[in-house]
């Protein structure tokens, strides 16, 4: 069983790799990714300036996913350039760079300077994190992610992708997928950060279980698959030309096996790493091989996107 996959002109080993936020965030976290059976690495999403985030408890799981509120928590763009100016790419493990500016001129001036270093590495553009109070996520703002994408590509001549939060209504797919297919420079689309603002409540204590926002906080993991998936595949059918990376509940190989029937291209582990550890990567892998085996799929493109309807 092969299960490379090839596409912006990189090649992964295998199509899963850590979700941004995950195991990522110091140069030892990442380099236990490294390290890691993983495909790929993607750093913590970055700001201009390093961050502590939000007060804790900021994360919490339960049996069927996660929630967090963890504020962007960052040593701020420059670690990340350092530790992908050091970063052994000839090793074939691709890097991607999160990139998640408090301003659109933040995110400018980062990307610029990533443009400036002609470095090997591939920017994601976290258009959604759900966790900055009183910032909406800039996803579900059309004008602004127009205008942040536009402003993008007059500086930022490489490939790129997007971080999208989740959709909910086929209008709001279509309107999106209209808007991203006027951006030859965006490559990919990553399919879902967490689901924003959900609350978890414990009845034995009878409270919240994160602190930030009163308890609210985005959420992941199983609570988050169909929700994931609906946005792979209609996102893998309305681009064009351009790659889905499916993210959200993803525990074993069948829900990798899923996300790349609705027509991922990649697939990021977030939840189920942080609560297993970087032998995920193995373990997932182990699972979607055996399960290829079993129905006689030999590689990826025999099923990616391939997903039936009735
Ligand atoms: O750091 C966070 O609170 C966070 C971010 Br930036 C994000 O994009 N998604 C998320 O669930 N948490």
């Amino acid at each position: 069983v092969d299960l490379s996959v090839s596409w912006l002109g990189l090649t992964m080993a295998n199509p899963l790799y850590n979700a941004s936020g995950v195991m990522c965030r110091s140069v030892t976290e990442l380099e236990q990714v490294r390290h890691s059976a993983a495909g790929a690495v993607i750093s913590k999403s970055c700001t201009l300036q390093p961050r502590d985030g939000n007060p804790e408890p900021r994360y919490h799981a339960t049996a069927l996913g996660s929630i967090n509120s963890m504020g962007l928590p960052n040593a701020g763009y420059a670690y990340y350039r350092d530790y992908a100016r050091s970063y052994p790419y000839a090793q074939g493990k691709p890097l991607f760079l999160s990139i998640s500016g408090m301003t659109l001129e933040d995110n400018l001036s980062m990307l610029a300077d990533l443009a400036s270093s002609a470095l090997p590495c591939i920017p994601e553009v976290n258009l959604s994190c759900p966790n900055l109070p009183g910032k909406p996520q800039l996803g579900y703002d059309p004008d602004a992610c127009a205008i942040t994408l536009a402003e993008i590509s007059r500086i930022y001549s490489g490939p790129f992708g997007v971080k999208l939060p989740p959709y909910f209504d086929p209008v709001h797919f279509s309107q999106m997928a209209d808007l991203l297919n006027e951006f030859v420079g965006l490559r990919f689309v990553t399919c879902i950060n967490s689901i924003g603002n959900g609350l978890v409540i414990d009845p034995d204590t009878e409270s919240v279980v994160i602190k930030p926002k009163d308890g609210l906080g985005g959420l992941g993991g199983s609570y988050v698959l169909p929700t994931a998936l609906a946005n792979v595949r209609e996102f893998a059918r309305l681009l064009h030309g351009k790659h889905v990376v499916g993210c959200g509940g993803i525990n074993s190989g069948r829900e990798a096996f899923m996300h790349i029937l609705a027509g991922a291209t990649a697939v990021q582990i977030g939840t189920c790493l942080y609560e297993e550890g970087e032998g995920a990567f193995a373990r997932i892998l182990d699972e979607l091989r055996a399960l290829m085996l079993q129905k006689g799929y030999r590689c990826l493109d025999d099923f990616r996107g391939k997903l039936k309807t009735l």
